[in-house]
């Protein structure tokens, strides 16, 4: 697969890059680390999102690069990073048969194989580590490349904290760390960016957090989740994993009256993924979503005794 990749990169001029909907650094990191290497190639790369950048994420290179329009050329292979379904590229979509070939690198285990050429590895911990792959195997590597890279694997394995965080993976990150990276500074673009409403947000949404019966999953109903530029959900989730033996953690998110984005993670035993699969969306085994029809109360109610059937001991694991 990763010959064949190579090939294309090599023996084509024009491609297009783009990545999921609601970009973060898995996705960010992924695109641009491509894009400097297909510069080395002496290539012609766009990145093309359907949405724009979250202002956490203005630190790193080539970011102002990032459109959302996409420009109006033939191009040769279009690829498509950390998505698991062509359709979570959005409007992107639409553009995509433009390309001779579409290239799928991803590592969700829910990936469609949308593409003629499809690098799916759901052990990878981020799609940003599969590029590192590429990039090592192609002997191209650089401090951009490097700070996209460690990015992107910091974001996906929640600081090196997941259960997707394996001895490969601190290999890669000291690899990486030596082009002159400062993981510190990073964590301070990605974490310290709220304003005091935010807290006053995430402290009314602690206070409101509700547990099943056996203690093994905890979630939080948000009437009023705030469209902004940049996204409290990892930092909630991070408050909620405090809590000793909780296995599972929901956020449910009213997007209109009869519309609800569930957001799913777990620490090491619940296969989520299977979970939003149930409800038609998809993910990983531990961090997974959906967007499903329904008012509020109704969502929840479904999704938390659909989990139950996973936590309530009779053994049932992923
Ligand atoms: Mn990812």
């Amino acid at each position: 697969m990763i010959r064949k990749i190579i090939e294309i990169l090599k023996n084509n001029k024009k491609f297009l890059i783009t990545a999921h909907m609601n970009l973060e650094g898995d996705a960010l990191g992924a695109q641009l680390a491509m894009y400097c290497l297909l510069k080395h190639l002496k290539k012609q790369a766009y990145i093309c999102d359907n949405d724009p950048v979250p202002r956490a994420y203005s630190f790193l290179p080539h970011v102002k690069k990032i459109r959302t329009e996409v420009p109006d050329i033939q191009f040769d292979a279009a690829l498509v990073l950390d998505c698991s379904d062509s359709f979570r590229t959005g409007m992107i979509k639409n553009h995509l048969s433009r390309a001779r070939y579409i290239v799928n690198i991803d590592h969700h285990i829910s990936n469609t194989f949308f593409g003629d050429v499809n690098w799916v590895d759901p052990y990878s911990s981020s799609a940003c580590e599969i590029v590192y792959r590429l990039c090592k195997k192609m002997g191209i590597m650089d401090r951009q490349i490097a700070l996209c890279l460690y990015t992107g694997i910091f974001t996906d394995t929640g600081n090196f904290t997941y259960a997707n965080t394996t001895k490969r993976v601190h290999k890669i990150a000291s690899e990486l760390i030596e082009y002159n990276i400062s993981p510190h500074k990073i964590d301070e673009h990605l974490h310290s960016f709220c304003d005091m409403k935010d807290l006053d947000l995430i402290g009314s949404i602690v206070k409101s957090l509700k547990v099943n019966s056996n203690g093994k999953i905890v979630w939080a109903v948000i009437q009023h989740w705030p469209e902004k530029e940049y996204d409290l959900t990892e930092i909630i989730f991070s408050i909620m994993r405090l809590l000793h033996d909780v296995e599972v953690f929901v956020l449910f998110k009213k997007v209109s009256a009869h519309r609800v984005r569930v957001n799913l993670r777990s620490r090491s035993r619940v296969d989520v993924n299977r979970v939003a699969k149930f409800f038609g969306g998809g993910g990983h085994k531990r961090a997974s979503g959906a967007t499903v029809d329904g008012t509020l109360p109704v969502v929840e109610k479904q999704v938390i005794s659909f989990i139950r059937r996973f936590t309530n001991g009779r053994g049932r694991k992923s």
